[in-house]
């Protein structure tokens, strides 16, 4: 029989270079593999707890050793001896311990390192990939890319109000093509920014963070770049926004737009969207009101939702319970998926599972601060969740996301690309 032998964290580093958890589980034949945990930066109020030290004399308090330590003693004197096929038990043996409802004692970085780290140890011990093992037969379908592609808001120290300027290639017949085609305008924008006197560097996420006179003029040159590189815009390539409200919101629900000097109610805000959308082609806005504005929401998604996707990431995240509660009362249509945000691997896929039984689109995500581990590439597969969300085209760590899918779709003999058929609802 095959049993799970050692489970062992360690502290590494992510992609901003914070520390973050490694779980590596080895089985009794000897087959080893290990999961590394992403982070955010603009975190929602209800997502799980990420376990730090607070010692400010490691990483500025950041250090995981208690996560590490939760994983080499609790967790593991709990799972030792388990077969790892049981992705399910395991997850609710974790749960379990935790006793909490948003795992403050072990930490969901500590659940969640163990969680992927044990599908990935099945599936190899299966001689199958990740998405092969989690999603059965049915896996079959490569994401639609949400390309990050000029970042602002807390990734970003620039102008812009908004977080994130994305670029969906929606008319190809292949992820493979929609990729080339994303690279391709990435660059075009760098040298249209360059030639306007813009910087260049870039942000967390590899999008470009030129400090811009307002928050519509990323689209401008975004729209620029499509066309410079000879795809059409609103037919063969979209945009996309994370407005990350939550992060410029006040109490009484005035968001504050920096870059433009203004101060605006939900209501106003919803008619910039509004008005944003009737300019360009814009087809997905995530986070556009704040995780507490449900009246709001309501709103926008009675305005705006039988015309685009709206997305909730801090206003769902990843909750099952939650996300219910917004079905319930009308709100978005389409829900970011972050594992770290609720936990385990199980708890992920009843939150898909749930979204996809009412028809709310998936987007599957990383975070800001991430790592060479590409395993959200399997799991978006896995759960034929139509859409990932992963970054520009440059950074390795956001690389490595799409380099995976480019090898899955050539091992697919039945690799679906929905391109626009993604939002037939
Ligand atoms: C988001 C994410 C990922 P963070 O808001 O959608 O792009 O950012 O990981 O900082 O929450
Ligand atoms: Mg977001």
């Amino acid at each position: 029989m095959t049993y799970i032998d050692d489970v062992f964290a360690d502290e590494v580093l992510d992609s901003r270079g914070n520390p973050t958890i490694r779980v590596s589980i080895a089985l009794n034949n000897g087959i080893t593999c290990n999961a590394i945990v992403p982070s955010g930066a603009s975190t929602g109020k209800r997502e799980a707890l990420e376990l730090r030290d607070n010692d400010k004399a490691r990483f500025n308090g950041k250090g995981v050793l208690k996560a590490c330590e939760n994983v080499n003693t609790t967790i593991a004197e709990a799972i030792i001896g388990l077969s790892p096929f049981n992705q399910g038990e395991i997850d609710k043996i974790m749960l379990e311990l935790d006793k909490s409802d948003n795992y403050s004692s072990l930490g969901a970085n500590a659940v969640l390192g163990v969680s992927m780290a044990l599908s990935k140890v099945a599936a190899y011990a299966l001689e199958i990939p990740i998405y092969r093992y989690l999603g059965g037969a049915n896996a079959s379908i490569l994401p639609v890319p949400m390309l990050n592609i000029l970042n602002g808001g807390s990734h970003a120290d620039n102008s812009v109000d908004f977080q994130e300027y994305m670029i969906m290639p929606l008319g190809f017949e292949s992820f493979r093509e929609a990729l080339r085609a994303s690279s391709e305008v990435y660059f075009h924008l760098k040298n249209i920014l360059k030639e306007s006197g813009h910087i260049t560097s870039i942000g967390d996420e590899g999008g470009f963070a030129p400090n811009l006179k307002n928050n519509e003029e990323p689209i401008e040159v975004i729209l620029k770049a499509i066309k410079k590189a000879g795809y059409k815009e609103g037919e063969q390539i979209s945009i996309a926004l994370d407005v990350a409200s939550s992060e410029f919101v006040n109490e009484k629900f005035e968001y504050k737009l920096s870059a433009e000097n203004r101060i605006l109610s939900s209501e106003e805000l919803i008619e910039y969207y509004v008005n944003l959308c009737s300019k360009y082609p814009i087809v997905s806005i995530e986070d556009g009101l704040s995780e507490d504005d449900f009246n709001g929401w309501k709103k926008l998604t009675s305005k705006l939702g039988g015309k685009i996707q709206l997305v909730g990431d801090d206003l769902f995240v990843t909750n099952e319970k939650i996300l219910q509660e917004g079905i319930n009362q009308n709100i978005a249509n389409a829900i970011l998926i972050k594992p770290n945000q609720i936990g385990s691997v199980s708890q992920t896929m009843q939150t898909v599972r749930l979204a996809q039984r009412n028809a709310y689109n998936c987007i599957m995500s990383h975070r800001s601060g991430e790592s060479e581990d590409s395993y959200i590439a399997d799991f978006a597969v896995a759960l034929n969740t139509g859409e990932i969300k992963t970054g520009s085209t440059a950074r390795s760590e956001r690389i490595a996301k799409y380099n995976r899918l480019l090898e899955i779709e050539n091992e697919l003999d039945n690799a679906e690309y929905l391109g626009w058929r993604v939002f037939k609802r």
